[in-house]
C-alpha cells in the first residue's frame, strides 16, 4: 500500500471515529437545547424549577431501552397522558444503568419550545416538576417527546439508547380534559400529591 493511501486511510477512520461518537454521544447537543434549562449533569435529585403542588404524580421507570410510565396510556407504557395546569411530579428511577429522562416540544429539534429532564441514576429516587401549559394544542391534545439524554447502550436497529423514547400527551385543564384523560389512561388517573416536592 503506497505511503499516501494509508494516510488517506486513516484519515477517513479518524473522520468516521468522530462522526460515530458525536452521533452516539449527543445527550445534550440537540439544536436548540438551552443550557438553562438543564436540572444539571450527575445531579441525582433535582426539581427544576420548583413548583408548588397539587401535583399530579407519574412514575417514570428507566431501562433498557425503554420509560414506562405509570400511569400509562391503555396497551402502551411508553405513554402518559397529563392535564395542562396542574404541576406534573415525575418520579423517575432507573432499573439498571443511568439514563436521562429528557422531555421536549415534539418534532423539529431547532424550533423546540421546551427542554427538561432529570436523571435516572440507579439506586436514587430522582424528580422533576413541571407545569405543562396549553399553549400548542392541536385539536385537544399537545405532545411532549421524551428522549434518553444519557448515553445507555446500545444493541441492534431498533433498541438501544438512540431509539429509546416516550410520548406525554397533554389533555386541557377542567372536566373535559380529565375525562380525556381518563378515558385514555383505562381509569387510572394519577394520584395527586398536596405540598411541595422540594
Ligand atoms: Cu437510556
Amino acid at each position: 500500500m503506497k505511503k499516501r493511501n494509508v494516510l488517506v486511510a486513516w484519515t477517513l477512520i479518524l473522520f468516521l471515529t468522530v462522526v460515530v461518537l458525536e452521533v452516539v454521544y449527543t445527550p445534550y447537543d440537540y439544536a436548540g437545547y438551552q443550557i438553562a434549562n438543564n436540572v444539571g449533569e450527575g445531579v441525582a435529585q433535582a426539581d427544576y424549577p420548583p413548583i408548588q403542588g397539587p401535583y399530579q404524580v407519574v412514575y417514570v421507570t428507566c431501562e433498557q431501552w425503554q420509560f414506562l410510565f405509570s400511569p400509562h396510556v391503555v396497551g402502551a407504557p411508553t405513554v402518559t397522558v397529563v392535564q395542562a395546569g396542574v404541576p406534573v411530579l415525575f418520579i423517575v428511577r432507573s432499573m439498571d444503568v443511568t439514563h436521562g429522562f429528557y422531555v421536549n416540544t415534539e418534532g423539529n429539534f431547532a424550533t423546540q419550545g421546551i427542554q427538561f429532564g432529570v436523571m435516572a441514576v440507579p439506586g436514587y429516587t430522582d424528580f422533576v416538576t413541571w407545569n405543562f401549559q396549553p399553549t400548542v394544542f392541536q385539536g385537544n391534545q399537545s405532545l411532549y417527546h421524551v428522549m434518553c439524554s444519557e448515553y445507555c447502550g446500545v444493541t441492534a436497529q431498533g433498541l438501544g439508547h438512540p431509539w429509546m423514547d416516550a410520548l406525554i400527551i397533554v389533555v386541557p385543564h377542567g372536566s373535559a380534559g380529565v375525562a380525556l384523560q381518563s378515558k385514555m389512561l383505562g381509569g387510572n388517573l394519577p394520584e395527586i400529591l398536596n405540598g411541595s416536592a422540594s
